[in-house]
């Protein structure tokens, strides 16, 4: 553990996927650096989100760390979506083969991040006690990683165990034979729904706002399917860079309404039947940006749960009365709604049927009390802005980032804001985000890039101009006008009450930022002073 005095160049707050990216880089570059982490592990929302049934909805082999052969040649991918353990696994994995550990500090949670003018240092401070001093400060502190707790009277009050999906336990959670309350219906709560069905004695799901989910049709890889996907590497990274989201899969051309209607059909029963977020991207080119053609696809997907759930009433609830797919990020399924088909599982729609309060037993809605042993949250993050919020960081003149950015986010290319020099942002408003991993890599390049651009030439100070962040900022949202747009969607702020509505990540895709930021670099880093 260093003292107290210790300085470093860098340091880096968030060991997730992208903070232990950024670290390798800092590394491979000679750069003195430590990486400070929260959990008591790396990993990141790997290591956090431990609900049964977490895993990705990206295929493993495109969310695999790529700047190393022989870390690709050396892991398999069991399954197509990979779970957490074996996420977790991963990065440990990845840890120790670079011996990245000794630069890290786990349980080392960011409090304060305050900005010296005169020395040009940042002093952060810990909920441990302790004091780092650096001259970068690189956030990567995810944009999924503040989980949130609704506002419900008489929260603290239930005698029974509760939890976060995002915060659960390391040792599990026994809900074998127990009464069981899940709150939230998006990606967290309709993976783990399924997951627990057949455990529990009953199951309660409180929905506030139906969602499209498809089935993710995950399934082992063969030894087969392995060996091919260790040798199409090359071929995997350049479709990868190609994908607006950076996925394996394609963007599609085609409009809705240029396919006949039989067409049409035959095209999303193959998505139905396909793996991960395929639908999402290669349905329609319209898709997001046609409300007819949005329309049709969501017709479909009504018809597809009808099908599947035997209550009609249950059913109807079940389908999105408020948003079309797509206009939220939609959650992949293993036997979500099937699990309404069980006669112990409930729905309580929260729009018919609110809460009143949780009381020690139970949760009281209008129509009753309902009793349960366990009680989980679902309730998702405050994304994007919550972990850079909650650092308490000063810029100049002790200027709060809270303050900044209370009408929302304002950054240069999401990378850095005016008035916090050498404050560097990896995973926050307004980067890009797609595969989380893809995305992470652009962003985190290119703070790699900037930071070794200061250092050839002297600078110890990088610091955004007003001027540029005004024009991205304005960017950013302009960009976002062309996309049907869920109100309620967290990439919106719509998921936490008060927070301002923005739109917060950089939506035109992942080789459109890539291009922005090359530009940038091509000329000098305009949009940034130096000194
Ligand atoms: O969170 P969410 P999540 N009373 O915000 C409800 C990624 N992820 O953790 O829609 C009652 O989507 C809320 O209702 P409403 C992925 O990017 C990926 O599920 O706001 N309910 C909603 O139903 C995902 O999009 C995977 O009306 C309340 C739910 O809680 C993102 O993380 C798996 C409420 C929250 O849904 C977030 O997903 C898991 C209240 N007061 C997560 N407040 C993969 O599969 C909120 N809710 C890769």
């Amino acid at each position: 553990m260093p003292d107290a005095s210790t300085e470093y160049e860098v340091l880096i707050v968030g060991g997730g996927l992208t903070g232990l990216y950024q670290l390798y880089r800092a590394r491979e570059h000679g750069w003195s650096v430590r990486l400070l982490e929260a959990g008591g592990g790396v990993g990141g929302t790997w290591y956090w989100n431990r609900y049964p049934a977490a895993r990705t909805d990206s295929e493993g082999y495109s969310y695999a760390y790529f700047m190393n052969e022989e870390l690709l040649q050396s892991w398999d991918w069991k399954e197509t979506f990979p779970a957490q353990p074996d996420l977790e696994r991963y990065y440990n994995e990845f840890v120790d083969r670079f011996d990245l550990r000794r630069d890290i500090e786990l349980n080392t949670r960011v409090t304060a991040a305050e900005y010296d003018e005169p020395s040009g240092r940042w002093t952060l401070r810990t909920a441990t006690g302790q004091t780092f001093v650096t001259r970068y400060l690189v956030a990567a502190s995810g944009v999924l990683s503040v989980p949130h707790f609704p506002d419900i009277p008489g929260a603290g009050e239930f005698a029974g165990p509760v939890h976060h999906t995002a915060q659960w336990p390391a040792e599990g959670v026994d809900v074998r034979g127990k009464r069981v309350a899940v709150i939230g219906t998006g990606s967290s709560g309709i993976q783990l729904i399924p997951a627990i069905v057949d455990e529990v004695g009953s199951l309660t799901v409180y929905q506030r706002t139906a969602n499209w989910a498809m089935p993710l049709n995950n399934k082992p890889l063969s030894p087969q399917e392995q060996e091919d996907i260790r040798r199409n590497y090359p071929a995997l990274r350049e479709l990868l860079r190609r994908t607006s989201g950076g996925f394996v899969h394609e963007d599609a051309t085609r409009k809705t309404f240029e396919d006949s209607e039989s067409e049409r059909r035959a095209h999303y029963e193959r998505l139905w039947n396909g793996q991960g977020m395929r639908a999402m991207f290669s349905t329609y080119a319209d898709l997001v940006t046609d409300p007819a053609a949005n329309a049709e696809f969501s017709r479909f997907l009504a018809e597809k749960i009808r099908s599947i759930v035997t209550d009609p009433v249950v059913a109807e609830k079940l389908i999105p009365s408020d948003h079309g797919f797509g206009m939220k990020r939609p959650p992949m399924e293993n036997g979500y709604y099937e699990a309404f088909n069980r006669s112990h599982v409930e729905l309580v729609d929260l729009r018919a049927n609110p809460t009143r309060r949780i009381t020690a037993t139970g949760i009281e809605s209008e129509d009753r009390l309902r009793e349960f042993d366990v009680i989980v949250y679902a309730t998702g993050f405050d994304a994007f802005t919550g972990a850079l919020l909650k650092m308490g960081i000063r810029g100049r003149d002790g200027v709060s980032l809270n303050d900044t950015w209370a009408d929302g986010p304002f950054t240069y290319l999401g990378v850095a804001v005016p008035g916090y020099p050498n404050l560097l942002i990896d995973s926050g408003p307004h980067g890009t985000y797609g595969n989380i991993p893809r995305s992470a890599e652009v962003q985190v390049d290119f703070v790699t890039e900037l930071v070794n651009h200061a250092r050839a030439h002297g600078y110890e100070r990088i610091e955004a101009t007003t001027e540029a962040a005004e024009a991205w900022t304005a960017h950013v949202y302009e960009a976002a006008q062309y996309y049907l747009l869920a109100d309620g969607a967290w990439y919106v702020g719509g998921n936490v009450p008060g927070k301002p509505r923005r739109f917060l990540p950089y939506s035109w895709g992942i080789p459109t930022y890539r291009s922005k930021l090359d530009e940038v670099v091509a000329a000098g880093y305009r949009g940034f002073e130096f000194a």
